[in-house]
């Protein structure tokens, strides 16, 4: 049999429910045609069927900072030319290797700031991260984040909030009092909200806003690479501040784990936005290890809850008391009570 007749022979056989007298077969046969076409043209995966419509091409949807410059302005090399390259993650920084590291940290100002010298950075971003009692994986974090970020010539700051001893961990008010806090001493239009145990592997993976809030870290090793579920937008997510303030911020609500992250996807869902996601090969993320968390049993609760008073909850409720703020050599220290 030559190739052509294999291949006519193939189509008969694909419309062969079609015949006359097997016509009842015809419409499902061809929709399931249809939809494995379109599955495989349109990479539609199965956790997130439509997420092919949110799946920008990173160029053209990251937002650059309002400025007049329109000369020297820096490279972005990872916007356009794809990296293959890989830098290594120590795992085990210890004090010394990181007091040391601070000398060796071209540039970076004390409070834990950065930006190119050569050329006027097209990005600008404040970092915030969620802390307590993790100080092996701030080390990591640092002595990786001072090396990664310089390479995407974008301007950058790292603030740490830290919680202090008496209640729950709250994450989300903790992430609203780093935003409130930095808007009035370092502005940004620009924020991306950070756990401290996930490490991105691709340089592709540009920090900087897109048209819509960004969930940066949807291909975790931990799960596989692969997204969980589709609603999640917990570990790296970087928003617009004018979509975090639409959105009032975090829910002040969720102490201890879970749920926090789960209810800001609600909030954005509720503001008319969209969450993207980057493809899961420029999306990759290491997990650091830790202890997993006691998860808090009236999440689902206070998820409930929440979902009838967001828009009186959040940003414009909180309140906290500053203990210290600290411009550390690698970062911004704002040591709070919520
Ligand atoms: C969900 C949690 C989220 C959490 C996610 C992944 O179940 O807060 O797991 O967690 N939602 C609720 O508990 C309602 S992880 O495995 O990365 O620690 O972010």
């Amino acid at each position: 049999m030559t190739p052509s007749s294999k291949v006519l022979k193939t189509i008969k056989w694909i419309y062969s429910p079609c015949h006359r007298k097997k016509k009842i077969l015809c419409v499902p046969a061809l929709f399931f045609i249809l939809t494995v076409t379109m599955f495989i043209s349109l990479k539609i995966d199965l956790i997130c069927p439509f997420s092919f419509l949110l799946f920008p091409e990173m160029s053209s949807s990251l937002v650059p900072r309002k400025s007049k410059h329109f000369d020297n302005i820096c490279l972005h090399p990872y916007e356009k030319q794809l990296s293959n390259e890989r830098i290594e993650v120590n795992l085990n920084v210890n004090d010394l290797e990181l007091t040391a590291f601070t000398g060796q940290a071209e540039n970076v100002a004390i409070g834990g700031a950065w930006s190119p010298t050569e050329c006027w950075p097209k990005y600008h971003v404040n970092i915030i991260i969620p802390y307590r009692q993790r100080q092996e994986q701030l080390r990591v974090f640092l002595h990786y984040f001072h090396r990664y970020l310089p390479l995407q010539q974008i301007a950058y700051r790292i603030i740490v909030v830290e919680q202090s001893a008496e209640k729950e961990f709250n994450r989300g008010k903790l992430f609203n009092v780093g935003f409130v806090e930095s808007e009035k001493r370092f502005p940004s239009d620009c924020y991306i909200f950070h756990d401290v145990d996930l490490i991105p592997q691709s340089l592709n993976n540009m920090y900087a806003c897109t048209g819509m809030p960004r969930h940066l870290s949807s291909a975790v090793d931990t799960f596989n690479y692969q997204l969980p579920y589709c609603g999640i937008l917990g570990g790296v997510v970087a928003m617009r501040s004018q979509h975090f303030r639409e959105v009032n911020g975090y829910s002040n609500m969720f102490y201890g784990w879970g749920g926090e992250d789960d209810n800001l996807y609600f909030r954005v869902s509720q503001a008319g936005l969209n969450v993207i996601r980057f493809e899961p090969d420029v999306a990759k993320y290491k997990m650091l290890r830790h202890i997993k968390e006691v998860p808090n049993p009236a999440r689902f609760q206070i998820m409930e809850m929440d979902q009838g008073i967001y828009s009186a909850e959040g940003l414009n409720n909180l309140n906290y008391t500053l203990l210290s703020y600290e411009l550390k050599p690698l970062y911004t220290r704002i040591f709070v009570h919520v």
